[in-house]
């Protein structure tokens, strides 16, 4: 998206210049592969004031509305846990309404924007660099899900249908194979093959008979903030895929993005592997939160997860680059491709590993 022309407009549209002073600037912020977010500095400190935009990507998100509707009641929901509590305005994000009443507002050139309470003092991590991190990480995503399973009904929105449905990215796959819109299929014969020759794994979860949770579904390392002075997880983050799902998903991203020591898109396949210490981490951290309200039959799903959700957003990557980088943003031209081939070296470790993933698991309980 090209950049927004009018972000003064869009901060006033949230906040008047009496609350946050003159509007001096601002620049765009974090990692995030979805939407444009941005972080805005006023006079006269010049400080970071204590908001966050966010340009919402309605291609992604086809249904705004809906989206927000669930984004309100988890963020009361979680306001309501935390009563109390020290420190409760950076353990859960907060949406700061528009002053028009509604949670998102226009620009002139018809983007929808909405905005958070910056929860500062914190850093987000592309990549997780100790077990201790792994085990912060992985409990902040275990106690959003306990604090989440008290939602009271109706069913959250499903934001985006068929989000984990692993068979149904598969077949997205092979529709992109199928039309070749960007002419890549040639070059991409070897991740296709290993894409193929897994086809019979897609099932494991969405088959399996598990029951439904509130769950948060994007459960990457940079969804979680870190408090800079005390090194713990305090707030997670990125809250647009929060709706019904598999507790095995959750943990599977988190094994996904936390158990290898290299970043998502490295090139150095070499690099990437499965490392026990931190694999255990997540799961003591995951399961010291959730342990408390897993049923057997879902804490056993745990040992695939990781793999399949790998492999899944392996099939992710490797459709948009088929159909010429439409989802996610890139800033390299291959960069979907080499996203695809670090899941997929990471999918052939965690296979590999296996047998002690499942005994570190068991010993846990
Ligand atoms: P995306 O869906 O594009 O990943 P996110 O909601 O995850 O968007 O935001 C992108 C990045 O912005 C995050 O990784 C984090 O670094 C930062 N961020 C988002 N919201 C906040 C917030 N309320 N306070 C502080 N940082 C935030
Ligand atoms: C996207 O929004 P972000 O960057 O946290 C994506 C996730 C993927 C992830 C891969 C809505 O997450 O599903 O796992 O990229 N989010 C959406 O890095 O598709
Ligand atoms: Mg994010």
């Amino acid at each position: 998206m090209n950049p927004p022309r009018d972000l003064a407009g869009v901060v006033r549209a949230f906040a008047t210049e009496g609350e946050l002073g003159e509007y001096l600037g601002a620049e765009p912020y974090g990692n995030g592969h979805i939407h444009d977010t941005y972080r805005v500095f006023f006079a006269p400190s010049g400080a970071p004031a204590r908001i966050i935009l966010q340009r919402i990507n309605t291609h992604v998100f086809r249904n705004p509305e809906v989206l927000m509707e669930n984004i309100a009641r988890v963020t009361a929901h979680l306001a309501a846990q935390l009563a109390g509590s020290p420190d409760r305005d950076r353990r859960a994000l907060a949406l700061i309404p528009a002053r028009s009443g509604r949670a998102l507002h226009a620009d002139r050139d018809g983007h929808l924007w909405r905005a958070w309470r910056f929860i500062d003092s914190t850093f987000s991590l592309d990549q997780i660099g100790s077990p201790a991190q792994a085990f912060e990480a992985a409990r902040a995503f275990g106690l959003f899900q306990q604090q989440l399973a008290t939602l009271p009904p109706p069913r959250l929105h499903d934001t985006i249908p068929g989000f984990h449905h692993t068979p149904k990215r598969y077949a997205a796959l092979e529709d992109a194979i199928a039309r070749d819109a960007a002419g890549r299929v040639h070059d991409t014969q070897a991740e296709i093959a290993f894409a193929r020759a897994r086809q019979s794994i897609a099932g494991l979860l969405v088959d399996a008979g598990l029951p439904e949770r509130v769950t948060h579904n994007d459960t990457k390392c940079n969804n979680v903030l870190f408090d800079d002075r005390t090194g713990q997880a305090i707030c997670v983050i990125d809250l647009d895929t929060v709706m019904p799902g598999l507790a095995a998903y959750d943990f599977g991203d988190m094994v996904r993005t936390m158990t290898c020591p290299s970043p998502e898109d490295e090139t150095d396949l070499a690099r990437i592997r499965v490392d026990l210490a931190l694999f255990e981490a997540v799961a003591r951290g995951y399961l010291s939160a959730a342990g408390s309200f897993l049923m057997p039959a879902e804490k056993d799903s745990l040992v695939v997860a990781g793999k399949l959700i790998t492999y899944e957003l392996a099939l992710r990557f490797l459709t948009d680059y088929l159909n010429g980088d439409t989802y996610f943003k890139i800033h390299r031209p291959a960069h979907n491709l080499d996203r695809c081939r670090a899941q997929l070296a990471l999918v052939a470790s965690l296979e590999e590993h296996e047998p002690e993933l499942a005994r570190i698991l068991q010993s846990l309980g």
